[in-house]
């Protein structure tokens, strides 16, 4: 068959169809969230849909934060790390039909742990503050924000920094739609878990608690993830602090609250480390 015959043999309606996802396609381009802070490698989520249900899964580096999704959706999805190195670099959302309610999805956001090996905080927080600007430019509100702790390490150097940024990225308004979480209850003694655990509601946690987060305990099982995901579907969805200040008022990363608080402190990576993140090596 020769290529005019092929053409011709096109229907319209193809035809018009392809044109249409093309002009869309660029439409939705268009829409993209700008900033001057954006990357082009940042990983955005491009077919938001306003009532997705959108929980990102925040913590420091190995807390198992990937490892909380994978049980979640039932799958391998998202890569867990086995050695003293930080994993997941760039953000990862996974999307799985809503049980009961299957024409709406759940959207899991990966996150970048805090305290990462190779990459500064600042840049982390940039990574999420991004994903989460494109997503509320497309009229997505975050459900829940499951924050995981892992309650073997009792007291870690930067726990009080990390806290700030987790403050400051939700803000006040959006503290009831957290969920603080303990992880990895297996490594230590029932009673060393529990009193780690009291300790971080009277002090630590004690502030966000007061504004409404909820606290729960990760166990490694289906049950446990889905309890905490029904936890923070308790709350209707809102815009997060962070949101607001990158798309609402336009202000660049390092003028949001989280990111004052990311900038703040002395860099942790060598310069060279630093270098390689910042032109997306990691
Ligand atoms: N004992 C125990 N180990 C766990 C648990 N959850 C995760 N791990 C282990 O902790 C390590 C890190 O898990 P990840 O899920 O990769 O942690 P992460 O928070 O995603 O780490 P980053 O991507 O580096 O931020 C892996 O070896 C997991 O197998 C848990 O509940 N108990
Ligand atoms: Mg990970």
């Amino acid at each position: 068959m020769s290529w005019p015959l092929q053409y011709s043999a096109l229907s319209h309606s193809a035809f018009v169809t392809t044109m249409t996802m093309a002009v869309r396609g660029h439409s939705k381009d268009a829409q993209e969230w700008r900033s001057k802070d954006r990357k082009r490698e940042d990983s955005v989520m491009k077919d938001g849909r306003e009532d997705d249900i959108i929980i990102p899964i925040l913590g420091r580096t190995g807390v198992g934060k990937s490892s909380f999704v994978n049980i979640a959706v039932g799958r391998e999805a998202a890569r867990v790390g086995h050695d003293l190195e930080s994993c997941t670099a760039m953000l990862q959302h996974i999307i799985i039909p809503c049980p009961g309610e299957p024409t709406r999805r759940i959207v899991f956001v990966d996150t970048p742990g805090f305290d990462d090996t190779n990459i500064d905080d600042a840049e982390i927080l940039r990574r999420i503050g991004v994903w989460l600007a494109q997503s509320y430019h497309d009229r997505t509100k975050v459900t829940g924000v499951i924050y995981l702790h892992d309650i073997s390490q009792a007291r870690v150097p930067t726990s009080r920094k990390t806290l700030q940024m987790l403050h400051k990225l939700c803000g006040d308004a959006a503290m009831k739609n957290v969920a603080l979480t303990t992880t990895k209850w297996g490594d230590v003694p029932p009673m060393t878990g529990e009193k780690n655990e009291k300790e971080l509601c009277e002090n630590s946690w004690g502030e966000m608690i007061e504004q409404g987060s909820q606290v729960g305990r990760f166990d490694g099982t289906v049950e446990s993830a889905w309890d905490l995901v029904e936890l923070v579907l308790q709350n209707p969805p809102l815009a997060l602090q962070i949101q607001k200040e990158l798309v609402d008022l336009k202000r660049r990363f390092h003028e949001t609250a989280a990111g004052r608080i990311a900038n703040a402190h002395e860099p942790r990576i060598p310069f060279g480390e630093r270098f390689k993140s910042f032109f997306g090596f990691h």
